[in-house]
C-alpha cells in the first residue's frame, strides 16, 4: 500500500505532535504502545524482560495483545486520552523479531492515517525491513545504539541471533553495529525521522557516548536520547550512571546531534502523556493473556 501521510514525514512537523521528538510536545501529546512483539535477536546484558503490572520501564509489559487487535485498542485508547498522536510499538521483545508489529502497523495505518506511527528496535533487521516498514505507514524510528565500537558493544551484548546462526563476542557486535548504521541510512533515505536511544552504563560506555552520537548523526539520525543504565540481569552489579554523568555525556552530544532530554523510560504498554497518569491498566486491564516472556 502506497503511503497517504507521506508528506508530513519531517522533522519541524512531526516534532511539534510527538512527544518524544521535542520538550513542549512532551506534555502535551500522548502516546500508545501496542505491546505485539514478544520475542528478541539479540541478548543485551543489562536486559530482564518481563510480564507484570508493576515495574515503570522498557521491557515489561502486562502481556501480549495481537495484531488483529490493535486498532480496537487504539480507538479506546484515545477514548481514555484524545491527546493522543503517536501509535508506538516498542516490544516487549525486538519489534523486528517477528512480522506481529509490520501486521499491525499496517492493519493501523488503514483506519488511523493520521496518527503518527512510531516504532524501537534493536536495528538488527531494520535495513531489511525498511521498504516494507515505509510502506506501513511508519514515521518515526528509534534505534537502540549502545556503541559503535565492537570492543565496547561486546560487553554490552552478550550474542545475536542473525540469519539462522547465533554469533557472539566482537563477531557479533560488528554485525549489530554494521546493520545499525546501514538500517539508519536506508530508513532516514526514505524519508523516516532517526531518533537513537543509547543506555549510558559506566564503566563500559561513558567515554564512548559522544562517538556514538556522532556516527549516528552521520548516518542519518536526527535526535539523541541518552537513557541511565537501570542496574539489572548481567550489569546488576553496575551502579546507575549520576546526573553529573548524564549531563557530561548529553553536553558532549550536543556537538554533534539535537539531544532529547525529556524521556520518561517507557513500558512497552504505556499509555497516555509522558509523565502523566499511565492508562495502560485502564486501558489492557486484565484482558492480555499473562504469560512470561522476553522484552525489547
Ligand atoms: Fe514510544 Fe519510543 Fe516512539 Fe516515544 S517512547 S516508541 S519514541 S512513541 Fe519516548 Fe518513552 Fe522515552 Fe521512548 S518517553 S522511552 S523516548
Ligand atoms: Fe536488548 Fe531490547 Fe532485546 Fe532486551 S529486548 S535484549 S534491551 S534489544
Amino acid at each position: 500500500m502506497a503511503r497517504n501521510n507521506g508528506n508530513n514525514r519531517d522533522f519541524s512537523h512531526l516534532s511539534k505532535l510527538h512527544p518524544c521528538l521535542s520538550k513542549d510536545a512532551h506534555s502535551n501529546f500522548g502516546r500508545i504502545h501496542l505491546p505485539v512483539s514478544p520475542a528478541c535477536n539479540i541478548q543485551c546484558r543489562f536486559c530482564k524482560r518481563d510480564c507484570n503490572n508493576k515495574e515503570d520501564r522498557p521491557g515489561v509489559a502486562s502481556g501480549i495483545l495481537a495484531p488483529k487487535d490493535a486498532v480496537e485498542t487504539i480507538r479506546k485508547a484515545l477514548e481514555l486520552c484524545p491527546q493522543i498522536t503517536v501509535v508506538g510499538i516498542a516490544g516487549p521483545g525486538d519489534t523486528l523479531a517477528t512480522t506481529h508489529a509490520i501486521e499491525t502497523f499496517k492493519l493501523v495505518d488503514e483506519v488511523y492515517p493520521e496518527l503518527i506511527k512510531c516504532m524501537s528496535t534493536n536495528g538488527l533487521l531494520l535495513y531489511k525491513y525498511a521498504r516494507e516498514l515505509y510502506e506501513a505507514g511508519v514515521d518515526t524510528i528509534t534505534v537502540t545504539v549502545n556503541a559503535v565500537d565492537p570492543y565496547i558493544q561486546s560487553r554490552i551484548t552478550s550474542y545475536i541471533a542473525y540469519d539462522g546462526k547465533i554469533y557472539f563476542g566482537e563477531e557479533a557486535a560488528k554485525i549489530l553495529i554494521r546493520n545499525q548504521l546501514k538500517g539508519i541510512t536506508v530508513m532516514s533515505k526514505l524519508g523516516v525521522i532517526i531518533k537513537v536511544n543509547s543506555v549510558l552504563i559506566p564503566g563500559i560506555n561513558d567515554d564512548h557516548i559522544e562517538e556514538i552520537a556522532k556516527t549516528v548523526k552521520e548516518a542519518g539520525a536526527e535526535l539523541y536520547n541518552i537513557i541511565p543504565l537501570i542496574p539489572q540481569h548481567d550489569l546488576s552489579h553496575i551502579p546507575a550512571p549520576t546526573c553529573e554523568q548524564l549531563d557530561r555525556a548529553r553536553i558532549l552530544s550536543e556537538k554533534h546531534i539535537e539531544v532529547f532530554r525529556h524521556c520518561k523510560h517507557c513500558r512497552a504498554d504505556a499509555c497516555g502523556i509522558p509523565g502523566k497518569e499511565d492508562l495502560s491498566s485502564k486501558l489492557y486491564g486484565s484482558h492480555l493473556n499473562l504469560e512470561t516472556f522476553s522484552h525489547g
